[in-house]
């Protein structure tokens, strides 16, 4: 979940290792995806343990261009997908890095605490950042009071390291949760 652009898609398709043939659908202009998509994923870990879930790319919200319907509409939708009954819910909360958490994040934030909802948070657009700035912009953000199962994670867009940080972080918060 995030703002619109923020990199939702792009983040599913590094996940995925579908950048160059792309799964989720990554647009130059913002709020174009209109429907949750979902994916569903079978991983079969080295210790031949096996995690099946779903992933789901929420539209964006926060746009605002957008109409007070379509933000209406938003809401409707979190709220009828996340108050069914499910075992094992979390949400990724994705936050620009060069930015930090603007308004429509602590909104979603707010949400989310509403819940009771675990959240991890990755930063998108991290190369973006210059290097220099890296580490104080995470530290005013996590110390800005941005609640992570896991310490945030900053990406990069790329298949890269961060990236299988994402994916190892994905199926152990799910293996704790499903543990608890
Ligand atoms: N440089 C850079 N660009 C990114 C990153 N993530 C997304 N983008 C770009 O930001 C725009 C919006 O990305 P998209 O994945 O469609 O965002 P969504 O609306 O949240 O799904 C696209 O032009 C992406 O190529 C990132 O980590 N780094
Ligand atoms: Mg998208």
């Amino acid at each position: 979940m995030g703002r619109s652009n923020v990199g939702k898609s792009t983040l599913i398709n590094a996940l995925l290792n579908r950048l160059n043939n792309k799964v989720a659908f990554v647009s130059s202009k913002p709020g174009k995806t209109r429907s949750a998509n979902f994916y569903k994923i079978y991983v079969h870990g080295a210790d031949s343990a096996e995690t099946n879930f779903c992933l789901v790319d929420m539209p964006g919200y926060g746009y605002a261009a957008r109409s007070r319907d379509e933000r209406e509409g938003w809401w409707k939708l979190a709220n009828s997908y996340f108050s069914g009954t499910r075992d094992t819910v979390f949400a990724l909360h994705l936050i620009d890095f060069r930015h930090g958490p603007i308004s429509g994040d602590a909104e979603l934030t707010d949400w989310l605490d509403g819940l009771d909802m675990p959240r991890q948070i990755v930063f998108t657009k991290g190369d973006k950042v210059p290097r220099g700035r890296s580490k104080i912009f995470y530290g005013q953000y996590v110390n800005g009071g941005l609640v992570s199962i896991l310490p945030p994670i900053v990406t990069s867009g790329k298949n890269d390291d961060s990236a299988e940080s994402v994916r190892e972080a994905i199926l152990r918060i799910i293996r704790e949760l499903n543990n608890a």
